[in-house]
């Protein structure tokens, strides 16, 4: 609705004023597309997810399985560490901390981290923590659609922020790993693709943690 009635940038200042704007951001009203390599073409019928590592059994979820799992809906503002910041998204999928909380993965106490797996060996890592809030999902769809296949369709992760900021920490959008086929609990860290390459390991957008270093 706002977006009928105000330009870009009277929307990028509401969010200012609203504290949704993290550092360094801007708005956009698109959704920008950002991955390294190709766009996998995927056969639900021979996809799977595997949950594996530091857990007390092995799960592998074809995609009918998958969709049997509890569902949740949630909105959330995304910030992409290339300095675009969209308002107001709206997803649908799967809670990995209700999975978790609910007995659908059975940790081993050392689980610490998670490293989630894409197609073409894409990886992201992050703390168990963060990504048991609320504020990360395994996606399926975005805006009541099925993902787009330049979005990740079937399945990918999502990280973002909560209009009223509500749960602790945040992370830019390329620690949710789009194409998402593995979870990998882990004791120890371990550095992902985009860490590797020499991006902030935390990754919070409040703090703008966007490089492990000033260059
Ligand atoms: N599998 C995979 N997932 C990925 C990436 C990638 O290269 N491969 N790039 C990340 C980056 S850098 C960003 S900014 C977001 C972009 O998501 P979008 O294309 O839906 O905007 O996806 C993340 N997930
Ligand atoms: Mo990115």
């Amino acid at each position: 609705m706002l977006k009928r009635v105000f330009g870009r940038r009277e929307q990028e200042e509401t969010m200012e004023l609203q504290q949704r704007l993290p550092p360094g951001q801007s708005l956009t009203e698109k959704f920008p597309v950002l991955h390294y390599g190709p766009i996998p073409r995927v056969d639900l019928s021979a996809w799977t997810l595997r949950i594996f590592g530091a857990v007390d059994e092995e799960v592998v979820w074809n995609w009918t399985e998958f969709n049997q799992l509890p569902r949740t809906k949630i909105a959330m503002d995304l910030h992409c560490v290339t300095r675009w910041s969209k308002f107001d998204t709206n997803w649908e999928g799967v809670s990995l901390g209700q999975l978790i909380h609910n007995g659908f993965i059975k940790l081993k106490p050392e689980a610490s981290y998670v490293v989630q797996h894409c197609e073409y060996g894409y990886t992201t890592n992050t703390p168990l923590a963060l990504v048991l809030q609320d504020n990360f999902l395994l996606a399926t769809h975005y805006d009541g659609k099925p993902l787009t296949p330049e979005h990740g369709y079937p399945l990918r992760g999502l990280i973002g922020t909560f209009a009223d900021r509500s749960e602790p920490k945040s992370a830019y959008l390329w620690k949710g790993g789009k194409w998402l086929r593995a979870l990998e609990f882990r004791a120890d860290d371990q550095l992902g693709f985009w860490e590797e390459a020499g991006y902030h390991n935390e990754a919070d957008p409040w703090k703008e943690q966007r490089f492990a270093r000033d260059w």
